[in-house]
């Protein structure tokens, strides 16, 4: 492939590609032992959508911001109109919407899953208003994350919560309009240290098609247990047309939530990989959500979000560079070390001068990063925000 060849192939990639930003990741996170302060953190939706709109305006590739219902909208459908107007004003469109089933103490053991009807009416009912919110806000799709599991053998009945958790997510596709989509996500362990009710991506599939037929999985890098082939997972889901979106970032031992590519971006570049190549063989787009789900604690909020931007472009431009009809060929006859180099050759291509001239010629700034830097956006912040964030409550105690 010429340089011109390659340069069109970026062009071509990053003019389709999107990444959505989720509005928790401006906002102090932690671990379950604390919350670490930054004194530039968004401390209201309206900072999460002003941060937000900052990473599109230098990045160009994420015009959208997904919301967590709870968090940025405590007040349900009354709030959209405000978040509507602040989302515009920065540039953005609300995004995906995630009920929380989660926090509220009645969740103690579960959710949809829980051996009370009553509490799984009240869940049920909080996703009903989510899509609501959802409608309002002209979002496509609805992302549900359930922490309902146990945590000692014995203690609840596992087909009873599979079959309250069919239940409710029928009833959840069968209030969505035309258009919307529900997406299920899965998580093999935590909060839940036994057992999960939604523990992996057959799981997630099963109960998917079940709800009906816009219900589809969604698949959050972070996870898997410990050596999974996420991208096989990639796979089987696109063949069986029940992929929805992702949630990505990294792990190096469980849902660390560290940033995208941070540890293994071979990984993120063979899910890619996989996309395009199902793309380049069945001539159909994926409709594919790709999103961030991240709570890096460490790194600053909104540089470690350009950062992650930038690598999801990198990876997502490298796996356009795959020679596609060299490899199903190489495939075919199982000339496995030719096979493996066309990833390879693609994988170490150094892409960043292509997408430094795809960004200037849609009149984005070359080094997104730098751009940041020099805007003074961080300086401002943390001058308006830092005594907001220096008595936030870091302990859990
Ligand atoms: C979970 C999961 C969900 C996210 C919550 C806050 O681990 O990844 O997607 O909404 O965290
Ligand atoms: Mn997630
Ligand atoms: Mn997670």
């Amino acid at each position: 492939m010429t340089s011109t060849q390659q340069t069109d192939r970026i062009f071509g990639a990053l003019n389709a590609f999107q990444i959505e930003l989720p509005s928790w990741g401006f906002a102090n996170t932690g671990t379950r032992f604390g919350k670490f302060l930054q004194p530039a953190a968004a401390t209201s939706t309206a900072e999460k959508l002003a941060d937000a709109g900052m990473v599109h305006r230098v990045t160009g590739v994420c015009p959208t911001i997904a919301l967590h219902v709870l968090w940025d909208l405590p007040n349900g459908v009354s709030d959209c109109g405000e978040v509507q107007s602040l989302a515009a004003k920065h540039g953005l469109r609300p995004g995906s919407i995630n009920p929380n089933v989660f926090q509220d103490q009645n969740y103690k053991h579960g959710s949809l899953g829980n051996p009370d009807p009553a509490i799984r009416r009240q869940a049920l009912d909080h996703i009903l208003t989510s899509v609501e919110i959802q409608t309002c806000l002209g979002s496509r799709d609805l992302s549900l994350w359930f922490a309902d599991g146990s945590n000692y053998p014995g203690t609840q009945n596992i087909r009873h919560r599979r079959q309250w958790f069919r239940e409710g997510l029928q009833a959840t596709n069968a209030a969505l309009s035309d258009g919307q989509r529900m997406l299920v996500e899965y998580k093999p362990f935590e909060p839940a240290f036994y057992h999960t009710d939604i523990a992996d991506w057959g799981m997630a599939m099963v109960l998917a098609r079940e709800a009906g037929p816009q219900a589809k999985v969604l698949v959050d890098t972070g996870h898997h247990y410990q050596s999974q082939n996420v991208e096989q997972i990639v796979s089987w889901l696109l063949d069986l047309d029940m992929l929805g979106g992702f949630h990505f970032n990294d792990r190096r031992y469980a849902d660390d939530d560290l940033t995208m590519g941070s540890i293994d971006p071979y990984q993120v570049f063979r899910i890619f990989h996989e996309i395009a190549h199902y793309e380049w063989e069945t001539g159909k787009r994926a409709d594919i959500a790709y999103m961030i789900d991240q709570s890096h604690n460490l790194k600053g909020k909104i540089e470690a979000m350009v950062q992650t931007v930038t690598t999801a472009m990198e990876l997502f431009a490298k796996a356009a560079l795959v020679d596609h009809a060299k490899l199903a060929a190489c495939q075919q006859s199982c000339s496995l070390v030719d096979a493996e180099n066309c990833l390879k050759d693609a994988f170490s291509s150094d892409v960043r001068p292509a997408i430094r001239e795809w960004a200037v010629s849609k009149g984005l700034p070359a080094d997104p990063m730098d751009a940041f830097r020099q805007s003074g956006y961080l300086e401002r912040i943390t001058a308006e925000r830092s005594a907001r964030n220096a008595s936030a409550i870091s302990s859990y105690a």
